[in-house]
């Protein structure tokens, strides 16, 4: 390898990373950091997925709230040498709020021919193709079977297709310069192929009615041993080699993930709402979480008092959506449960009222979709939402006259179940 080290180059541009000089075969991988947050708005409306025959389009494959979504790859080949090429690599994430998890990203790609790389900067090769296969009338053939791993399962790749040669300035911008060829792939996830279960389920609960909606039991998977059961430990009995590993606390749900929705007040122009997610995995913490909120409510102006919030602009999507995400050196960290308390991040939402749609009644309360990290979380039936007290004058709209009544029944009921 030695005598090839001369082709070793180096040059870093875009958010990544890797120069190649490619010559073999093999499969290479590194890993590294991407950028979590990449907010990206296409006009693009055509999607396809493999497997999205195998369960509804919609759940799996194809996110109504964000259709655009994909990682982009660059090959960029910069120059041709006697034997390879030199190409810059780029991975570009245009998804909303889809992010890379600890401990980072792997990417691959199998040679057309006996290609390996010789040298590599910005990111590191773990194989590097098999020498002994080399051979020097080999060109400059496009990479194979691109692989992602984010750092798990669930991206698929398309085939690298050549297209017009990328543009950089040079020279301090004073002139433009091309590549001399680009091929670019697009990756796209699907929760089908990452996960077999969900990983995340709601539950509700309201300051008018003492009943909480729980999640749905077996949101996740089931306690008892009838087909899809998980394994659990019993709540307070943390196990001694738990680090790293999804060992989730038995709940009827099975979620590792939960996020409860409470509406808390009812004011003259506002309506309040504490929002609490929970961890009930006992080897993970999950950092830089965001959690996406469909809800009719969030089109107009809300004060967001501990997390950090955005609303994404979404087409055809009747209701508004928001985006949630920690704030620096506070909570962008959802730790792990412990023997004493679940991980947990919660705040409180003022939202202002729309006067001609608010409403208490048929759930209008509560929101119509909830993600954590991107991943779905299982709502429950709107039939087992809280309803309003029966026979009650006040199930009409509230339109501020009870606020006393209210925040009395919200502290009896706060004080029993701790919101
Ligand atoms: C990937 O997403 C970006 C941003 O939404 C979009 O401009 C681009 O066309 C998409 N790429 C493909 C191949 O669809
Ligand atoms: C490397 O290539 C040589 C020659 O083609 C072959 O005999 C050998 O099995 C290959 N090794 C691996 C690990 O593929
Ligand atoms: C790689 O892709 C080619 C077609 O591009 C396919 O024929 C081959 O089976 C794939 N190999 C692997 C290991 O997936
Ligand atoms: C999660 O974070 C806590 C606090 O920083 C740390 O003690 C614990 O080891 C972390 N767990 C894992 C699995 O990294
Ligand atoms: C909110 O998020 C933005 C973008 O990530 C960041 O620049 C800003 O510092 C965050 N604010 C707080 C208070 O963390
Ligand atoms: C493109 C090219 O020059 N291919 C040659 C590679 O080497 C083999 C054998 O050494 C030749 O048969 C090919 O023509």
């Amino acid at each position: 390898m030695d005598s090839l080290a001369f082709l070793a180059w180096c040059c870093v541009q875009m958010l990544l990373l890797l120069i190649t000089i490619c010559r073999f075969s093999g499969i290479l991988s590194f890993h590294c950091f991407f950028s979590s947050k990449t907010c990206a708005h296409g006009n693009l409306n055509f999607f396809w997925c493999l497997f999205s025959h195998l369960k509804s389009f919609d759940a799996d494959c194809y996110d109504p709230l964000d259709p655009n979504g994909n990682i982009t790859i660059t090959f960029d080949v910069l120059s041709y040498v006697p034997n390879g090429y030199v190409a810059r690599v780029t991975i570009q994430n245009y998804y909303q709020y889809r992010h890379v998890e600890n401990p980072g990203w792997r990417f691959g790609w199998t040679w057309a021919k006996n290609e390996v790389i010789l040298s590599m900067s910005g990111a590191f090769a773990i194989e590097k193709g098999n020498c002994s296969a080399f051979n020097q009338n080999t060109t400059g053939y496009k990479p194979l079977n691109l692989t992602l791993m984010a750092p798990g399962l669930g991206y698929t790749c398309g085939l690298l297709m050549e297209t017009n040669p990328t543009h950089y300035s040079a020279i301090g911008g004073r002139r433009d310069e091309q590549v001399s060829r680009t091929w670019k792939s697009r990756c796209t996830y699907s929760s089908y192929l990452a996960y077999t279960t969900p990983i995340c389920c709601v539950s509700l609960s309201t300051f008018y009615n003492p009943t909480i909606t729980t999640c749905p039991s077996c949101s996740c998977g089931c306690k008892e041993a009838n087909g899809n059961a998980i394994s659990c430990v019993r709540e307070g009995a943390v196990p001694s080699n738990s680090l790293g590993t999804d060992i989730v606390q038995c709940t009827n749900h099975m979620c590792p993930l939960r996020i409860h929705w409470h509406i808390k007040n009812n004011y003259q122009n506002h309506w309040r709402v504490k929002l609490t997610v929970s961890n009930y995995n006992y080897g993970r913490n999950f950092s830089d979480w965001n959690v996406l909120v469909q809800h009719p409510g969030f089109g107009l102006p809300a004060s967001v008092y501990s997390f950090n919030s955005t609303t994404l602009s979404t087409i055809g999507v009747p209701e508004d959506v928001a985006l949630f995400w920690g704030k620096e050196f506070y909570n962008t960290e959802l730790l792990q449960a412990d023997e004493h308390q679940l991980g947990s991040l919660t705040t409180e939402i003022l939202l202002q009222k729309d006067p001609t749609s608010f409403t208490l009644r048929n759930g209008w309360g509560f929101p119509r979709r909830m993600y954590i990290n991107g991943e779905n979380c299982q709502m429950p039936p709107p039939d087992v939402f809280p309803m309003l007290p029966n026979g009650s004058p006040r199930q009409k709209p509230f339109h501020g006259q009870f606020p006393h009544l209210l925040s009395v029944l919200y502290f009896i009921y706060g004080t029993l179940f701790g919101f």
